[in-house]
């Protein structure tokens, strides 16, 4: 049963972006809606989740988790908490969470956190997602920033530890660099695949 929105209309079905602060969410919302989503230089531009009206579907960008400049670890953590409240409020209306992960850092990351005997971030988010959205989609954003002969050895770690994670699911994983716009049109076919299988029409989306 869809809970209805603030205003009383019921929700349309939805699609929301989620990932570490500063990897590209609303840089890739923007460049696949047009719309003016605010973008930062530095993590946590994203302060309050944003519902994007997105016939026939709602899109929604939301805060990352992890560090936010300027902000207290207080701050970050009542900002995670609230992710993933919201998340769990709107599972019912969820059909599709995409992951946003930085692959330029994926693997550093991953290697400190192991090494202090903690899950990655990253992949205890891509749990958490697959038990309550119907489907995930991976991104791996910013490209542009892997040496060209290094970046295979990349996705397959990615590809592996996603695995590891979920060994029941196979990871979909999108290549894109939002900034040089490469990658775009593969997610949308992904999305548009995903919204036909599940009875909807496809948005009009600006990457063609
Ligand atoms: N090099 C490179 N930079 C990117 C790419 N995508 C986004 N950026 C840059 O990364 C920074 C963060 O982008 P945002 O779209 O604000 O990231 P976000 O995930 O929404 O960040 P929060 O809202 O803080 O969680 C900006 O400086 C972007 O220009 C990319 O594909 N390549
Ligand atoms: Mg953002």
């Amino acid at each position: 049963m869809k809970e209805p929105d603030r205003t009383g209309k019921p929700r349309k079905p939805m699609i929301v972006f989620a990932g570490r602060s500063n990897v590209g969410k609303s840089s890739i919302i923007r460049a696949l809606t047009g719309k003016k989503v605010r973008i930062g230089k530095k993590p946590g531009s994203t302060r309050w989740e944003m519902m994007i009206d997105f016939d026939p579907i709602t899109i929604v960008d939301i805060p990352g988790f992890g560090y936010m400049a300027g902000q207290s670890k207080t701050t970050i953590e009542e900002t995670k908490t609230n992710i993933v409240q919201n998340l769990e409020s709107w599972k019912d209306n969820l059909i599709l969470a995409i992951l946003i992960i930085d692959i330029s850092l994926f693997k550093e990351l991953h290697e400190r956190w192991s090494s202090r005997g903690e899950i990655p971030i990253d992949v205890e988010f891509y749990n958490f997602l697959s038990e309550i959205a119907p489907n995930v989609v991976v991104v791996a954003n910013k490209i542009d920033k892997v040496k060209k002969l290094a970046l295979q050895g990349e996705i397959d770690f990615l590809k592996t530890e996603l695995k590891e994670a979920a060994p029941t699911k196979n990871p979909v994983i999108v290549l894109t660099s939002a900034r040089k716009k490469q990658g775009m049109s593969d997610l949308v076919s992904v999305i548009d695949g995903l919204l036909i299988e599940s009875g909807l029409s496809k948005p009009q989306w600006v990457v063609t």
